[in-house]
């Protein structure tokens, strides 16, 4: 069995859960941060059997979508001056960041 992790945009969140959970895939959803826009994504997880892993995998592949964002970056003005000024950069969002991990044992109890 794997876990994949995948982290996704919140735009592409509900279409993708039900696209998998229509492909009779099992999800939980969390919403997470991102570390460096620092705002909320999307992670699932979905534990599947190793023969329908890249199924799943083209189904996150398949509805995520990349986009391009604007975001404000701080940088220190001077070393020790202790200044900061804000800076607009244009970041690529992944349609999809993926973990593939192999489970030792899943359980329900
Ligand atoms: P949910 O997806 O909200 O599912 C809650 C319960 O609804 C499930 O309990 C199951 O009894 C039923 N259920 C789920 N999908 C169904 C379907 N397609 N048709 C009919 N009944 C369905 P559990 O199996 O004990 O799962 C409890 C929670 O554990 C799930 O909440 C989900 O968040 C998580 N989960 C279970 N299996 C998972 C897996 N393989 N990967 C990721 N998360 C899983
Ligand atoms: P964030 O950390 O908020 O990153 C959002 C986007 O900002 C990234 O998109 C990337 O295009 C850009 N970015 C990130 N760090 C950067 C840096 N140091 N310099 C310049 N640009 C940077 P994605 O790569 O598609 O990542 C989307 C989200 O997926 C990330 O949100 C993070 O939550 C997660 N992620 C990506 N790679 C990860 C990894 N190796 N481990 C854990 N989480 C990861």
């Amino acid at each position: 069995m794997k876990l994949i992790i995948a982290i996704v945009q919140d735009e592409d969140a509900s279409r993708l859960i039900g696209s998998m959970m229509n492909e009779g895939f099992s999800v939980t959803k969390l919403a997470t941060t991102g570390g460096f826009l620092k705002s909320g994504n999307t992670t699932l997880l979905t534990g599947v059997e190793d023969d329908r892993c890249q199924a799943c995998l083209h189904v996150i592949e398949n509805v995520c979508k990349s986009r391009k964002q604007i975001a404000t970056s701080p940088v220190t003005m001077g070393g020790s001056s202790g200044m900061y000024a804000s800076y607009p950069i244009e970041v690529t969002l992944g349609g999809a960041t993926v973990f593939v991990m192999t489970v030792d044992q899943f359980a329900k109890y």
